[in-house]
């Protein structure tokens, strides 16, 4: 008895080496002679598993008590990266089961390279839903996060002469041992067909949905586990299915074909992830993945509300529910109509339970990311959900003509409905009306949603909004992603700042410390080796571990600038051409990020990096003083890789267009000093580290728009700045594409006539900090200093410091520590 509990949750080395033969051999069929790296992975995941498993089910226990209030949080993305090592690390058993699996003659890290991660999402958004999972589960607040199981993640992304190819993500091809099926668990969702309206006997309206296809979600739940503590919570995704009651029918009535296509409409739902970021797509699928899991994930905690016994009315105050931008504000409407249709409430009831319920998180400034949906698709998707939002927005309209009387500009836009050619759905408005609190995620972005895409709302009702600053969890971030740095700072302030990410304040001390810079720059050194190692095994290209790495990875968008970057590059290769044998810091600039597959211009810029690169590292002039890395597939498994080793921190959008930014967090927290513009969180991050520690260049958002209003004259850069001018001659005139003027002129006549982003204007400011960081890095000792007081000050961007904040500021929800029996 003892020796069987034991296999399962021991902690210990011998206890963890049991439980991985037995499962290789009675779960799997399989002896050490035989087994692949695949069948060890599955072994070491499900030893690990059913040590999380205990921790799980007494958590779900807990909650399942009916006294504590839950967060759901709605995402249709989440960017879980690989899981073995962070439970390894959450559980606190990494170096047991690192001895356990070497005693059975393996090594770990192998397998945890054998990981294919779940890519389920595009970039920043699902990234930040992960690591706010992370921090739920460690801060020990009851949570559940909803998605989507996309069979297909983000794409992989590989180089072909130079250009972006994109292969599926076959992610489940070797099994998920992460995740339990819960066949039991499942919801109906219809879609499309008509609204019938009658009175019943007591003379109440009623609406009955007859749809034209039913589609059955199924929960896949994958437990998320905190950092030292038992708290493990749920990520619930939903798999779409053809339910079987529905292909029966078809199939008695001779419809074979038919049912078998019903099977494969039902199953598309939740087929592939829409690879766009940054740029609405208005595709009956992507809607048609919106309400699925929104209307899955609402019956199910409207499910386990009712069956805790509590009155419908109290559902507001059992959950709260959160929507990672507007991709779930479907659920406003889906809320009313189960609250209307399905439990009879009235009107006035359902609207105050559900404007009590929802709070919207925006991620975004720019226009043409905004949510939009074409009324005349939406009808035919949702016809029900139509209706619904006609009285939603009728009822609104009454009580805002009264108070804007005359205003008809201000009504128009706060309507639900936009007007023109054609009518369309404003989804950033439904969630605004729909939700109890509105937020941004930095300090600048959330004030810029008040002044621009969000002003009315502001006005209307300023007490609905505040900023929630992102954040990233330290556990990924920097013990799992860095652990010789982890290592370091551990030794000199304890391990508390895992935890409690300000302690790390307590290395301002040691800044000035020679012996620590030593070690500080040793450990920095050794991860630009091992990254110097992976360059040269993907790519065949040799990189100096000595010189300075300077990393621009993030997804590719023209506002992002990685073109701004490309120019540094060019000038800085064109003063080597001038003069061969100029003294400069060696610099290694390495770029990674996919572009939507039908983003042209980023697929360019791809081109462009590229292109660049085989002209400059091929040049004998260059030497080893310059060289240009696109590490392709940027993903978290290679962004984990990836920031330990950068020294330089690219952040060079256009001030007033990124929204917050978290990648800029995760660099910085490794120690990277960053160049970057006023916008996001880097606002915050500079005045955090000190701005003598932060390489600061180009307008501000301010100046971004003043320059806006008085006209941008992109050309009048290009005569002024010689510099300039010759980089942007050698793109057009092929100097970098073997004499090919096609290649990058759509790049080139953008940047010259009608560049949004204002490239030009910034780039003598950025070529000048970049000089500067040149010459700040020559100085070792200074370098250094800088880079440790850059961490020590850092502490405020962790995910747990974010998730206080919305627990305390939001959600009013308070942490329930869970206790293991025995
Ligand atoms: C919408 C409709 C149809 C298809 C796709 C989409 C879609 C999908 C993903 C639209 C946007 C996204 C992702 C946006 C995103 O990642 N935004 C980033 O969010 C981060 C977390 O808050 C911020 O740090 C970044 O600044 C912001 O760009």
């Amino acid at each position: 008895n003892i020796l069987i509990e034991d296999a399962r949750t021991g902690l210990s080395v011998e206890a963890l080496k049991r439980a991985i033969s037995n499962n290789l051999f009675y779960v799997q069929g399989k002896f050490p002679e035989i087994a692949t790296r695949n069948d060890y992975y599955m072994a070491v995941s499900y030893a690990v598993r059913d040590r999380i498993l205990k921790r799980w089910v007494a958590s779900v226990k807990q909650y399942l008590d009916g006294k504590h209030r839950v967060v759901s949080y709605l995402s249709a993305e989440y960017l879980l990266g690989p899981h073995l090592a962070n439970n390894l690390i959450n559980l606190g058993i990494y170096k047991e089961t690192g001895q356990a699996v070497k005693e059975l003659g393996k090594e770990l890290e192998w397998l945890i390279d054998k990981e294919i991660e779940p890519g389920l999402g595009n970039g920043g958004l699902g990234r930040l839903a992960a690591c706010y999972m992370d921090s739920l589960a460690t801060l020990e607040v009851p949570a559940i996060g909803y998605g989507i199981r996309y069979q297909f993640g983000i794409f992989e992304q590989d180089i072909r002469d130079g250009w972006q190819v994109e292969d599926t993500d076959n992610w489940l091809r070797r099994g998920n041992p992460w995740e339990i099926e819960r066949r039991e668990l499942n919801y109906e969702v219809k879609f499309g067909g008509h609204v019938q309206h009658y009175t019943d006997n007591n003379g109440k309206f009623c609406s009955n949905w007859i749809p034209d296809l039913v589609v059955k979600g199924v929960a896949y739940d994958t437990p998320i586990l905190g950092y030292d503590v038992n708290t493990t919570n749920t990520l619930r995704l939903w798999k779409s299915e053809a339910p079987k009651s529905f292909d029966f029918q078809l199939f008695n009535a001779g419809g074979y074909n038919d049912a078998v296509r019903q099977k494969i409409v039902c199953e598309n739902i939740s087929k592939v992830l829409y690879p766009n970021d940054e740029q609405e797509e208005g595709k009956i699928l992507r809607l048609q993945q919106q309400y699925f899991f929104v209307s899955c994930s609402l019956q199910d905690m409207l499910g386990i509300h009712l069956r805790q016994g509590d009155k419908i009315q109290d559902f507001y105050k059992k959950f709260v529910v959160q929507l990672n931008d507007t991709h779930p504000a479907i659920g406003v409407a889906e809320l009313m109509r189960l609250l209307l249709d399905k439990y009879q409430l009235e009107w006035e009831e359902a609207w105050d339970i559900t404007t009590k319920t929802f709070a919207y998180t925006n991620h975004t400034l720019l226009p043409e990311a905004l949510e939009k949906w074409d009324l005349e698709l939406f009808g035919r998707v949702l016809p029900r959900h139509l209706e619904l939002i006609y009285e939603i927005n009728r009822r609104f309209m009454d009580k805002v003509t009264v108070k804007f009387y005359g205003d008809h500009h201000k009504i128009a836009s706060l309507s639900l409905i936009g007007e023109g050619p054609k009518k369309y759905i404003k989804m950033a408005n439904l969630a605004s009306l729909g939700s109890f609190a509105i937020n941004g995620v930095a300090a600048l972005h959330t004030e810029l949603l008040k002044k621009t895409v969000l002003k009315d709302w502001y006005e209307l009702s300023p007490e609905k909004f505040s900023n929630k600053t992102n954040g990233v969890t330290p556990r990924r971030w920097m013990v799992l992603s860095n652990p010789e740095l982890t290592a370091l700072i551990s030794d000199k302030i304890g391990e508390g700042w895992i935890k409690n990410l300000d302690e790390l304040r307590g290395l301002e001390k040691f800044a000035q410390d020679q012996d620590f810079q030593k070690a500080w720059m040793d450990v920095k050194h050794q991860q630009k080796v091992s990254l110097s190692k992976k360059i040269l095994q993907r790519l065949r290209l040799r990189v100096d571990a000595d010189s300075l790495f300077d990393v621009h990875v993030k997804r590719m968008h023209e506002y992002k600038r990685q073109v701004l970057n490309a120019l540094h590059v060019i000038t800085l290769y064109n003063r080597i051409k001038h003069n061969p044998d100029i003294d400069m810091v060696p610099r290694t600039v390495i770029f990674a990020g996919k572009a939507a597959p039908g983003y042209k211009m980023a697929k360019q810029i791809i081109k462009l990096i590229t292109s660049i690169g085989e002209i400059v590292n091929n040049d004998p002039d260059v030497r080893d003083r310059l060289k240009v890395v696109f590490y392709p597939n940027y993903n978290v498994t290679n962004a984990q890789k990836i920031y330990p080793a950068a020294d330089l921190s690219e952040q060079i959008s256009t001030a007033g267009k990124e929204a917050s930014g978290t990648g800029n967090m995760k660099l910085s927290l490794n120690g990277a000093l960053t160049i970057g513009t006023l916008d996001g969180a880097n606002v915050e991050i500079r005045e955090c580290v000190g701005e003598e520690n932060f390489f600061l260049f180009g307008l501000n958002a301010d100046e971004v728009e003043e320059v806006r209003v008085n006209g941008y004259d992109p050309y009048s850069y290009y005569n002024d700045n010689p510099d300039l001018k010759l980089a942007l001659d050698q793109i057009n005139d092929g100097y970098f594409s073997h004499l090919n003027t096609d290649t990058f002129k759509t790049l080139v006549r953008s940047l010259m006539f009608d560049d949004q982003y204002l490239v030009l204007a910034d780039y003598q400011s950025y070529i000048d900090a970049q000089d500067k960081v040149a010459e700040t890095f020559r100085d070792k000792s200074k370098w250094a200093e800088m880079s440790i007081l850059n961490v020590a000050r850092m502490g405020k961007f962790s995910s747990d410091r974010s998730i206080k904040d919305y627990c305390d500021e939001i959600w009013k929800v308070k942490p329930v520590p869970v206790k293991l029996k025995n």
